[in-house]
């Protein structure tokens, strides 16, 4: 993570990189995307979708090119420095939303939440826990909709009311901005930050969104039962990759594995 991107980061509470995923990986992610996706009834406030989102889970069980972005080179360069250099890999998942769908109410916003939802910067070190990355398998405008966020709401210290929220996150209000980015970028985000989607305005495709989340190895947020990736698809992954699944724990590992950097499922686990 270089100088400018820790400014940009710890400015914005987002970082955008470009050219992570090719254009074949890009097409290969919407095709086994569009294989995999089912609609939803409701949207996750609990809006009528009226066919308009559809959800596709646990991407990794499709294999590439979901194996190989656990441990994308260009995003644990960044992921290690803000999180821990250690990593978990806490779900990875697709919506598909079309013209008109309802929007993804704006979440997060504070960052007095603790282990998972903690920021701070301190002696040139950036502090943070649940992450996500949202790849754009498609190029994004702004006038498309789509990820939004309130800039620098990642170190906001205090909390809103509801009412107060209604009126401050309101999309085309004047603090909330769609995120542009081109195909094959990731846009990785702290979960303190105020984030979430606008309505997707594009007539010609729906927009395929691609999200994986991360956290530091000894913390979980998200209740792992049906995230857990299968055995199939951890024998698929690399020793490295499966150590994004690893129990919970830093220290005091077994005789011979006393940090939490060898592989515990799989065939080759250790
Ligand atoms: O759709 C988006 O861009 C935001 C997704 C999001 O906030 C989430 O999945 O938690």
């Amino acid at each position: 993570m270089n100088n400018s991107q820790k400014y940009l980061f710890d400015l914005q509470g987002f970082l955008v990189i470009e050219d992570v995923l090719t254009d074949a990986q890009c097409d290969q992610a919407i095709d086994k995307i569009k294989q995999r996706m089912k609609p939803m009834e409701k949207t996750p406030n609990g809006y009528d979708s009226n066919g308009t989102w559809h959800h596709a889970p646990n991407l990794w069980e499709a294999g590439e090119p979901f194996l190989s972005l656990i441990d994308h080179p260009k995003v644990t360069d960044v992921l290690s420095e803000i999180i821990s250099p250690t990593l978990r890999c806490e779900s990875s998942y697709s919506f598909v939303r079309y013209k008109d769908c309802p929007v993804f109410e704006m979440h997060g916003g504070s960052r007095g939440g603790r282990v998972n939802f903690r920021y701070d910067a301190r002696n040139g070190q950036i502090y943070t826990g649940l992450t996500v990355i949202s790849y754009n398998l498609q190029d994004v405008a702004p006038e498309d909709g789509g990820f939004s966020a309130i800039p620098g709401s990642h170190k906001a210290d205090f909390q809103l009311s509801e009412a107060e929220r209604k009126e401050l996150f309101a999309f085309g209000g004047p603090l909330v901005r769609t995120i542009p980015a081109p195909r094959g970028a990731a846009v990785i985000f702290t979960e303190t930050l105020a984030h979430g989607a606008a309505s997707w305005q594009r007539e010609d495709e729906p927009r395929y969104g691609l999200f994986y989340k991360y956290n530091d190895r000894a913390a979980v947020y998200h209740e792992q039962g049906n995230r857990r990736p299968s055995n199939e698809a951890l024998a698929m992954m690399t020793d490295a990759q499966r150590c994004y699944f690893n129990t919970a724990w830093q220290a005091f590992g077994p005789d011979g594995r006393n940090t939490n950097d060898v592989p515990e499922f799989g065939p080759d686990a250790g």
